[in-house]
């Protein structure tokens, strides 16, 4: 297993790498060009750049989170085979720096939704909050409270640029059924896998989250059945899942471990964060630590463990605590702390073995 952190890049992010570097045991930075529109090609000057800053801390580059996809290729139609084209140069481009996962979503429209980012947890902290009720309500109206609530910082999937767009981006979407989506995934990866193959890229999806359809817009990757449903439709080694334990966590019918002990070879790449469930189907994010939540962290760094995984971990989302400033989820301490949670149960593990 290798341990890592999401960065979102020099003067795009709060964390800085002179301080991820004393996090106890971060190898990798989990990267990503942010300025990049879905559909663009990523220049190879343009990642030399963050291999520079990288290089200069001993981090490597081996995960991205994410390339995002154009909406032609999820609603496909319009100019789908043009950017299936441009993703494989990108592609080609990334290995050139021996980047060896890809994590990306095929949620239409939204990527993560929340609605409430600081919202307040019994110690002082706050946290990302879900409101069920909430999301039955204007698409433009939750819009318009991320982009004001994430003061200046782009969230991906939430950029202003595809906000401003919102109705005709939905109307897009009008005639894609979850059937058609799946056509259009499909469609995708086996356009891209004989590159993936070529240049040893594993394609690690990401759960939607969270994993129901919301605003009337259809869902995928949302549970077992769906994930081996991706797996079996196109089944190569390089199409894979990224496990983030607190997506598919959040909806009581998944129990994440068993996910993860059945897929360990098709997953890359696992988020692993926490998440605490209300009955009325809200839910509250929460520390690391698995009695204060829901999705059992410890049973799914053991079913990891016991399966001999070998790729990378991040910590996921984190509270905001001790006032910190920082994008929505992706502060310094908590994920810091998450680390360490995560390392404590894999170190644990190890010596019981040896
Ligand atoms: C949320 C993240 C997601 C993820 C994308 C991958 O915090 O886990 O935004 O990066 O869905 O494309």
């Amino acid at each position: 297993m290798k341990m890592s952190f999401r960065w979102y890049g020099e003067g795009n992010d709060s964390v800085t790498l002179s301080q991820i570097r004393q996090i106890p045991g971060v190898e990798e930075i989990v990267w990503a060009l942010h300025h990049k529109q879905p559909g663009e090609v990523w220049e190879t000057d343009e990642i030399r750049a963050v291999k520079e800053q990288l290089d200069e801390y001993g981090f490597g580059m081996s995960v991205v989170e994410s390339v995002n996809v154009h909406d032609d290729i999820k609603t496909g139609n319009g100019d789908r085979d043009r950017y299936i084209e441009n993703y494989i140069t990108t592609l080609r481009h990334l290995h050139e720096f021996g980047v060896k996962v890809v994590c990306y979503n095929f949620m239409p429209v939204f990527d993560w939704t929340r609605t409430d980012l600081f919202h307040p947890l019994p110690d002082g902290s706050t946290a990302l909050f879900y409101e069920k009720d909430r999301i039955k309500d204007d698409p433009m109206e939750m819009a318009e409270y991320i982009l004001t609530e994430c003061k200046g910082f782009t969230m991906p999937g939430w950029e202003p640029e595809r906000m401003a767009g919102l109705k005709e981006l939905f109307a897009r979407y009008a005639d894609v059924d979850k059937e058609k989506l799946w056509e259009h995934l499909k469609y995708f990866l086996e356009a891209i896998m004989p590159v993936c193959r070529e240049c040893g890229i594993k394609m690690a999806i990401h759960p939607d989250d969270p994993p129901w359809d919301i605003f009337g817009l259809p869902r995928l990757i949302t549970d077992e059945a769906a994930v081996t449903r991706l797996l079996t439709m196109v089944d190569d080694p390089y199409n894979c899942l990224t496990l983030c334990s607190g997506s598919l966590g959040s909806s009581p019918k998944n129990v994440v471990a068993d996910i993860a002990r059945r897929h360990t070879d098709r997953i890359p790449f696992a988020h692993i964060r926490n998440v605490h469930r209300y009955e009325n189907g809200d839910f509250t994010e929460v520390s690391h630590r698995d009695r204060d939540g829901d999705v059992g962290v410890l049973d799914i760094i053991k079913a990891l463990y016991d399966n001999g995984f070998e790729g990378y971990i991040r910590p996921d989302h984190g509270r905001h605590i001790w006032g910190e400033k920082c994008r929505p989820g992706y502060g310094l301490y908590d994920r810091a702390l998450g680390i360490m949670y995560i390392l404590g149960a894999w170190d644990t593990l190890d010596k019981l073995k040896s």
